[in-house]
């Protein structure tokens, strides 16, 4: 037998192709592609299908500390089998420093959560919440070196928050090093000035949230973001960008030959800010950081997502359930009504991405199924320093498909996802487009509704530099400060 696996008949679609051919696995790796292969231990016919490379999920937030009485919903067992149920076969959640603890020790503890437990294989981006100088010049670069090639500096959050001037440190580590620095962008003291400004009104609901972190108050912190960028010379990612004026900034960025990359998510081309308004709790379910938008700014969005301006779209997973005490509703179980100020935020999503993305841009013709595989996974791999071993279809390249029947349809059901929350935003969606079938490595780890995988089958990934010359070299059109 020449392979361990061949997938046969199916339409293979990558970030640049679109074309019809048999792929040849070996030891977890394609071998071979070609009109027609013979000869391996295993057969998949994938008449009728896309292969497509496995989705690459680069923002999710897995066994989180508690934010107060809140537990994160899922463990990296959960995490990871909901995102292999959806089409995922590599994740990168977060690992987060406390204030006061040492990076690496941050590192080692999230390393310990995840080993033997990931069905998917893994990376983790950092937290940096203490940017000490030690910090700085030495766990940094350390972590670097192991392979933490990418962290998220926060600009609001009190216990996650670092500021301007931290932050410019960090991105001078990330320059020298070839690092890349993910901004949460959102004014910290606007958002806090708003909230109580709200609350001495005794506007608590949670439709107020979406006032104390109003488009202007993220619009001012991309901007921000963006110059510390420039003024270090070094490139950064603006993470889950919701208001079409914050996406104006990065696209004004852009076009001034700056290196700014920008993600957004599901929630802020699906949800509404009218959501918040469902009765009782109910609103809860939809409060996140920053907060979905009214419709009219979704058209806004997707324009910049056919125009180029967003590199990747990512869930932004932050499961905390519904029911219970440690989840959303934690002070009703304290005797409270809903407050914004009291709802942790964060929504769950990791294993539908894939299907609404799919939708939309496939289905619904807003874009070419390539778009789609680069926008969900290409270009998330060479940005997090992962390309060519996942991201894409090709020799030499990890044996990660996911397996597409675009005809399907699926109305979104919580009870059918396999996380460990107990709700979903897109409860009642229903999408046109479907990963049947995931492989990681040559090995089937979800077969159409049922999940053949196991935990620890997922291994770390130690990440390269992301550098990709194409997007990052230096622009000739920028004043250089440093
Ligand atoms: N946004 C959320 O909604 N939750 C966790 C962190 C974040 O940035
Ligand atoms: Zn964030
Ligand atoms: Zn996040």
């Amino acid at each position: 037998m020449s392979y361990d696996l061949i997938i046969q008949n199916g339409t293979i679609a990558t970030a640049s192709d679109t074309y019809r051919a048999d792929i040849g696995v070996k030891g977890g790796k394609i071998i071979a592609i070609a009109e027609h292969l013979e000869g391996a231990e295993e057969v998949i016919d994938a008449s009728g299908k896309f292969v497509l490379p496995g989705g690459v999920e680069a923002h999710c937030h897995i066994n989180e500390p508690p934010i107060g009485k809140v537990e994160s919903a899922d463990t990296f067992e959960t995490g990871s089998r909901s995102a292999a149920c959806g089409g995922n076969t590599t994740f990168i959640p977060f690992a987060n420093q406390a204030r006061g603890q040492s990076l690496l020790e941050a590192i080692e503890d999230y390393r310990k959560l995840a080993e033997g437990n990931s069905y998917i294989d893994y990376g983790f981006h950092l937290i940096v919440s203490d940017a000490t100088p030690d910090v700085i010049s030495r766990e940094l670069p350390q972590a670097i070196q192991d392979g933490f090639t990418s962290f998220k500096v926060f600009m609001c959050y009190s216990d996650v928050m670092i500021d301007d001037r931290q932050i410019l440190d960090v991105l001078g580590t990330a320059r020298q090093e070839g690092a890349l620095v993910m901004i949460h962008a959102e004014n910290d003291h606007c958002i806090s000035w708003l909230g109580s400004k709200l609350e001495e009104l005794g506007q608590t609901e949670p439709k107020y949230y979406a006032k104390a972190h109003g488009h202007v108050v993220e619009r001012e912190a991309t901007h921000r973001a963006i110059s510390l960028s420039e003024i270090v010379d070094t490139p950064i990612l603006i993470v889950h960008v919701s208001s079409a004026e914050a996406m104006e900034q990065v696209r004004w960025a852009q076009s001034k030959g700056l290196n700014i990359h920008a993600e957004t998510c599901p929630q802020y081309l699906y949800l509404k800010e009218e959501d918040f308004d469902r009765p009782g709790w109910e609103g809860s379910k939809f409060i996140c950081s920053p907060p979905p938008r009214e419709e009219s700014n979704q058209g806004k969005l997707w324009q910049a997502i056919k125009n180029g301006v967003f590199d990747v779209v990512h869930s932004d997973h932050c499961p905390y359930s519904y029911e219970g005490d440690a989840g959303k509703q934690y002070h009703a179980h304290e005797g409270g009504h809903p407050h914004f100020k009291c709802i942790a935020p964060g929504v769950p999503g990791i294993e539908v991405r894939l299907p609404l993305m799919f939708n939309e841009m496939v289905s619904n013709g807003r874009l070419d199924i390539n778009r789609f595989v680069a926008l969900t996974s290409t270009n998330a791999a060479k940005l997090y320093g992962i390309y060519p071993q996942k991201g894409t279809i090709a020799i030499g390249s990890d044996a990660d498909f996911a397996l597409w029947d675009a005809e399907r349809e699926v109305e979104i059901k919580h009870a059918n996802l396999h996380d460990g929350c107990d709700y979903s935003p897109y409860e009642g969606t229903v999408v046109k487009g479907w990963p049947v079938r995931t492989i990681l490595r040559g090995r089937t780890i979800w077969n159409d509704g049922e999940i053949t995988g196991a935990p620890g089958e997922g291994g770390f990934l130690k990440r390269k530099l992301h550098m990709d010359p194409a997007w990052n070299a230096p622009s000739e059109l920028v004043h250089r400060y440093v």
